[in-house]
């Protein structure tokens, strides 16, 4: 691995030394394995520290154009490891703690993943951060630092039972209060006019105040002394809760905001691609927004002089509908602060503000109710009234008559606020995450935006971090790698190309599929010791992780595995080469269904699991509290990457990227980035299925389609469907599953009957090519050498040179 600094390995030790003397009062001999994390941490964070500061010496000095990624997700996962990794330390600190007699892997399991996020939404901002550090682009990522993360699953009995998160329990040791930043965010209240020297300005009463205090945490670019921040904020009381305060009403409005305070922060909503309009949940996002958005203003301030410049200088990138509050916010502070008029300010916001699109899911587009909206925002509501007063007579303009384009696009309409038409009518670009997600928005989602102004549309395919998802994830392969093309492609995705060459010779291919094999023991045994069961690491690994969506079609994988089970026990000539079903995934806390699933999952598992008579050859294993730290063992040891949402639904999936880069083979349908994989690789090595995104949109038109045809003459689908109501996985409650059995017959919104036979048959291939050793090392090899163009450094460098218009900046340390 690349040396960026001369790393003082004694140097190091005695500084975990000291830390463990003066944070815990301890020899190291006595310290426990957190206290050493904490340690060895703080060691690491006085080297970023240099950084950190010298690379925000950098920005100021040359005044750098810099991008806001306003997030209300940032899934960091486990922070440790990934700073040694971008340091270009990792190794040495490993000798370092080993020479201490500590064993680095069981001091990263110490430290909590930080998930701030529920799934590829925010894992997404959390590669994107990586990537613009490594890349030197400045940037902040801006978002909440929540008391509480994605809850923890436990599985009791089969069902999913939540567990809160209390990450901060033992403190965070990269981060850092910056009270010095400080603003305050106003909620309620009511707007009074006031006329001075002929204009109005419009000045909120009555309101309450919530204090915002960022905490900032260091985001280490790889190998080039960047260091960028994610600037997550805490809220507290304005006013300081006075306790000898003998006035009751003075005493209550403490409380009261204490309480406000403490609420708005406590907790992420655990919800994927689905959006519940709780009033909190609106509060959390004016909260971060407007305090990102007022500090922002202030540090351009310091540097510059003309607010006029802000475009210049800032692009507050919205992270789907959940930021785009931004919009309005934005406008406050240049009309109601900078004393612009009403066509200077939305002529800044609207060459400052881009948005994201992640989903045509409808229920995660959100829509507020004009009278939470306006009630908990008055300043902001009446901005938006104006924003779409103005946006209306453009429509009517160009569509003179035309009442559908209004009902359409409007951003108030049915008593409710749209947030994707604010971010639309507010934004300079609107990007979708895949080609094909792109071309929906564009087809059909939101044609009547694309119609007015195709000019801000565009397409940003996502990526990931190799970083985390190979180098620090899969040592094995990430090694080996280096050893046949070098290390550039730790930054240099598309070198992987050159692994190529590699992938039919057959020493080399046996090289490979020995790593895959002691990746597949690394996992095997973590199942062992997390689930207590045994697979076997020669059988396929054949797995789907992710979060648990009704799109994402967890329920068909599942009912394969019963289909298949049904074979080995009743036809004597059914050949099956020995599969490992690996399921990972939580599932929104009120989402009865997704829950239903898990149950299942994990019923089917207890009785194949259980039946000697199959001789091993079907286990299903439902991993437990599926999160960023044991993803990168799981797709590290994967043969088979299932990615078979409907096709239209996932606008994207970064998983499917991860298990390419560690050589799995996609099992998918031909939907989000899937298309593009498939692109890349070849469909000789892929196991592409089902529907394609456009029959599934035609049926959709035309009102569904009949699943009854399918149950009535598929024999096999009969009996698995019937399966799942007499008893066979739930005896002591047959009727446990209707719900799954009655959605599936009645309506199957997501084509899972449709796909079936289909979906059968891409299992029986696989199967096929994966008893031809040499092809399967081939095209397994193939997979990570064609996956260059899904890191997240290149989607970085598109967005910063098509969107965001950034320089680079290099650092040096004195
Ligand atoms: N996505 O994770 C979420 N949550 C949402 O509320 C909406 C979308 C996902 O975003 C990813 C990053 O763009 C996509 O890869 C994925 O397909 C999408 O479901």
């Amino acid at each position: 691995m690349k040396k960026l600094i001369d790393f003082d390995k004694e140097g190091f030790k005695k500084e975990v030394i000291t830390n463990v003397k003066t944070l815990y009062r301890r020899p190291i001999e006595e310290a426990t394995p957190q206290q050493v994390f904490q340690a060895v941490s703080y060691a690491v964070k006085d080297d970023i520290i240099d950084r950190w500061i010298a690379t925000h010496k950098e920005y100021e000095k040359k005044n750098v154009k810099t991008v806001y990624y306003l997030s209300m997700e940032f899934l960091m996962g486990r922070a440790l490891g990934n700073n040694l990794i971008n340091l270009t330390y990792y190794d040495a600190v490993k000798e370092a703690l080993d020479e201490l007699g500590f064993d680095l892997n069981l001091i990263e399991d110490q430290e909590p993943d930080a998930a701030l996020g529920n799934g590829g939404l925010g894992r997404l901002a959390a590669c994107f951060l990586d990537s613009l550090a490594t890349l030197g682009y400045p940037a902040y990522g801006c978002g909440i630092r929540y008391r509480y993360g994605m809850f923890k699953q436990a599985i009791k009995d089969g069902y999913q039972i939540e567990l809160p998160d209390d990450w901060l329990k033992d403190g965070n040791p990269f981060e850092i209060k910056r009270p010095e930043y400080a603003v305050e965010v106003k909620f309620g209240g009511y707007v009074r006019v006031e006329n001075r020297d002929g204009r109005n300005y419009f000045i909120q009463d009555g309101y309450q105040t919530v204090r915002a205090v960022p905490y900032d945490v260091p985001v280490v670019g790889y190998g080039n002394n960047v260091v960028n921040t994610l600037r997550i904020w805490d809220a507290e009381a304005d006013q300081e809760f006075c306790l000898d305060s003998f006035d009751k009403g003075e005493y209550e409005k403490a409380v009261e905001q204490q309480n406000l305070a403490k609420t708005i922060v406590e907790v992420l909503y655990p919800n994927d691609n689905h959006y519940a309009g709780k009033e909190l949940r609106l509060r959390q996002q004016y909260f971060f927004i407007s305090a990102s958005v007022q500090r922002a203003i202030l540090k351009f301030k310091e540097k510059n002089s003309d607010i006029h410049k802000l475009p210049e200088k800032i692009t507050f990138q919205m992270n789907d509908t959940h930021p785009t509050v931004a919009v309005a916010e934005l406008m406050r502070i240049l009309m109601d602060e900078e004393g612009l008029e009403w066509d200077d300010a939305w002529d800044i916001t609207t060459r400052t503000c881009a948005y994201t699109n992640h989903t045509i899911m409808a229920e995660a587009l959100e829509k507020w109710p004009i009278e939470l909206f306006s009630r908990l925002l008055p300043r902001i509501y009446q901005i938006v009234e104006e924003i779409n007063r103005r946006f209306v007579l453009k429509i009517q303009s160009m569509y003179p008559g035309n009442q559908d384009k209004v009902k359409n696009m409007a951003i108030l309409y049915d008593g409710q606020v749209k947030m994707a038409h604010l971010a639309i009518a507010g934004s300079y670009s609107v990007n979708g995450v895949a080609a094909l997600h792109t071309k929906i928005l564009e087809e059909r989602e939101l044609k009547d935006f694309y119609e007015m102004r195709p000019e801000q549309f565009n397409n940003k395919t996502n990526g990931i971090t190799q970083r985390r998802f190979l180098l620090h994830g899969n040592p094995l392969l990430a090694s080996w790698i280096t050893d046949k093309i070098g290390d550039e492609w730790i930054v240099k995705l598309s070198n992987l190309k050159k692994l190529k060459v590699y992938a039919t010779d057959e020493k080399y291919q046996q090289e490979f599929m020995n790593i895959k094999y002691q990746n597949k023991i690394r996992l095997a045994n973590y199942i062992k010791e997390h689930n207590g069961v045994d697979v076997d690491p020669r059988s396929i690994f054949d797995v789907q992780v992710k979060r648990l969506h009704e799109y994402k079609r967890q329920l068909l994988n599942i009912l394969h595995v019963m289909y298949q089970y049904n074979e080995l026990k009743t036809n004597p000539s059914y050949d099956m080469y020995p599969t490992t079903y690996i399921f990972g995934a939580k599932a929104s806390a009120g989402y009865k269904r997704a829950k239903l699933i898990i149950k299942l999952i994990n019923s089917v598992a207890d009785v194949i699991n259980n039946d000697a008579s199959i001789k091993g050859k079907i286990k299903v294993v439902f991993i437990e509290n599926y999160r960023v730290s044991n993803a990168e063992l799981i797709f590290a040891a994967a043969d088979v990457s299932e990615q078979i949402s409907t096709a239209s639904r996932e606008a994207s999936g970064t998983g499917n990227m991860k298990f390419m880069l560690n050589g799995a083979v996609t099992l998918g349908t031909m939907d989000g980035a899937n298309v593009e994989i498939v692109e890349e690789v070849g469909e000789e090595n892929a196991v592409i299925f089902g529907l394609r995104a456009e029959e599934v949109m035609k049926y959709e038109r035309e009102g569904g389609y009949n699943p009854k045809d399918i149950y009535n003459n598929d024999a096999a689908v009969r009996t698995v469907l019937t399966q799942l109501i007499n008893g066979m996985y739930s005896s002591d409650d047959p009727d446990r599953f209707r719900d799954l059995y009655d959605s599936l017959i009645n309506e199957d919104v997501y084509f899972i009957l449709k796909d079936f036979a289909s979906y059968v048959e891409a299992h029986r291939k696989i199967d096929t090519l994966y008893r031809d050793e040499k092809n399967w090392a081939k095209m397994v090899m193939l997979n990570t050498a064609c996956s260059g163009k899904f890191s997240s450094d290149r989607t970085i460098e598109e967005y910063a040179k098509e969107i965001w218009n950034l320089k680079k900046v290099k650092v040096t340390l004195d």
